[in-house]
């Protein structure tokens, strides 16, 4: 039996080789079928064997880890599935989903050592597309095992054109059997996640876990203004009609609208932008730039959406240019189930951890998994909140005790399970 110490010290060698497989210049960038994302999801099947699980990849790349019941039991037709992506933003940090993955591998390699019996299966799975950075796509891999994939997802092109189909198809996928990597919903228990906060509530509270009560719902568009290439020189101010002007004024209002909506953890973000053509001495003539924004609730996000496209169409109006908003992904609110938040809040108290819920800002896979089957998470404590950057980082101490406190958590519902039998 391994100490929460001892798991968080195999945690950070895991993450550490799983670290150093990138197609960052010197970074960690791995993105969705990928090269690094081919020999992460390789190495990750390595340890799957060697924690002694069934392993195979499914169509849409995802590396599953297959533990059968070691328990009779009406629940031996179901499986718990336990998760996380591996994937990642351009120079990320290391731990934003692998964490995840490494501590489902722990998790079921320690209640096998410690002889633990389960009446109901266990899936670990490596998804291969959190992040949607690639693609204007995202959450493919879970949609596709939550059975919600959108078909015309697989259409998507990257940054280079290339097709996601043909991609996957390059990275040994399927995509003509999207709809073999479904579970049944009958199939499935639960789907937990483990992954850390990203924010900095739970080093605010002094505490290495939190659980958390549901998931940010979020939008994300393209939007498109369109004005008059001219010289740098001649053009009298009070006659452009500058592309990036107005969206400089509309990037302003996007900050005030989402400051505005304060009280439902409202956040916009305008993180990728391209001017056209790009040259020191001509008016920007075309600006493709995305949006991302977020809350608590779905009303007020939808409603700040609203708000933001009167207040886009005035500022084109007044500045003679056109504005179009592209919608490439929207996400409703995502509830954690009450049940399983119950048995990581058990797992906290066993462990005197204390019983911290909190809502998550950032998206996760259970959004798509939430489609078949109840979500489940457990946030661990990180420095600052820093993620989605180099200096992402969780100690040894904190990743063991998340690690014990998902053993512990899946040792409760194998005890509802055996008790009630039906849908834990
Ligand atoms: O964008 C997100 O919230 C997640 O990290 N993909
Ligand atoms: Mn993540
Ligand atoms: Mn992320």
């Amino acid at each position: 039996m391994r100490t929460p110490g001892e798991l968080g010290t195999r945690a950070e060698a895991m993450l550490a080789e799983l670290a150093a497989l990138t197609d960052g210049d010197g970074n960690l960038t791995r993105l969705y079928l990928s090269p690094a994302h081919r020999a992460a999801a390789d190495h990750v099947a390595t340890w799957m064997r060697a924690a002694g699980l069934d392993v195979g990849f499914d169509a849409l790349g995802t590396v599953r880890g297959r533990a059968m019941p070691t328990a009779p039991g009406r629940a031996g037709n179901k499986r718990l599935l336990i998760g996380s992506h591996i994937d990642t933003v351009v120079n990320a940090g290391r731990h934003d989903g692998m964490l995840g993955v490494v501590a489902g591998i722990l998790a079921v390699e320690e209640i096998k050592a410690r002889g633990i019996q389960l009446p109901f299966g266990v899936d670990v799975l490596a998804f291969g597309d959190e992040e949607g950075v690639r693609f204007p796509t995202t959450l493919v891999s879970s949609s596709a095992v939550a059975g919600c994939l959108v078909p015309s997802d697989l259409d998507a092109r990257d940054a280079d054109g290339v097709v996601l189909r043909d991609a996957l198809v390059a990275f040994g996928g399927d995509p003509e059997a999207v709809t073999s990597a479904a579970y049944a919903r009958e199939e499935t228990l639960a789907y937990l996640e483990v992954h850390i906060e990203q924010g900095p509530v739970l080093e605010a509270a002094g505490l290495p876990i939190g659980i958390v009560t549901s998931i940010a719902g979020q939008s994300r568009f393209s939007i498109t203004v369109m004005g008059e290439a001219g010289h740098a020189g001649t053009v009298p101010m009070a006659l452009r009609r500058d592309a990036l002007a107005a969206t400089a004024e509309m990037m302003l209002s996007i900050e005030d609208v989402a400051r505005a909506g304060n009280a439902h953890q409202m956040v916009a973000t305008v993180g990728r932008l391209a001017a056209k053509p790009g040259a020191v001495n001509v008016i920007p003539a075309e600006v493709v730039f995305t949006l991302d924004i977020r809350a608590d609730a779905d009303a007020p996000r939808l409603a700040a959406i609203a708000e933001l496209e009167t207040r886009f169409r005035a500022v084109a109006a007044r500045r003679g240019v056109t504005v179009t908003m592209e919608k490439f992904y929207e996400s409703p609110t995502t509830p954690c189930a009450p049940r399983l938040q119950e048995a990581f809040v058990g797992a906290a108290r066993d462990l005197n951890l204390g019983e911290r819920r909190l809502a998550s800002g950032a998206g996760h896979d259970g959004h798509a998994m939430h489609h078949l089957t109840d979500v489940g998470m457990l946030f661990v404590r990180c420095r600052s909140g820093i993620s989605h950057n180099p200096a992402e980082f969780a100690t040894i101490d904190d990743m063991g005790l998340a690690v014990e406190a998902l053993i512990k958590a899946v040792e409760r519902l194998a005890a509802d399970a055996a008790s009630s039998g039906d849908r834990i």
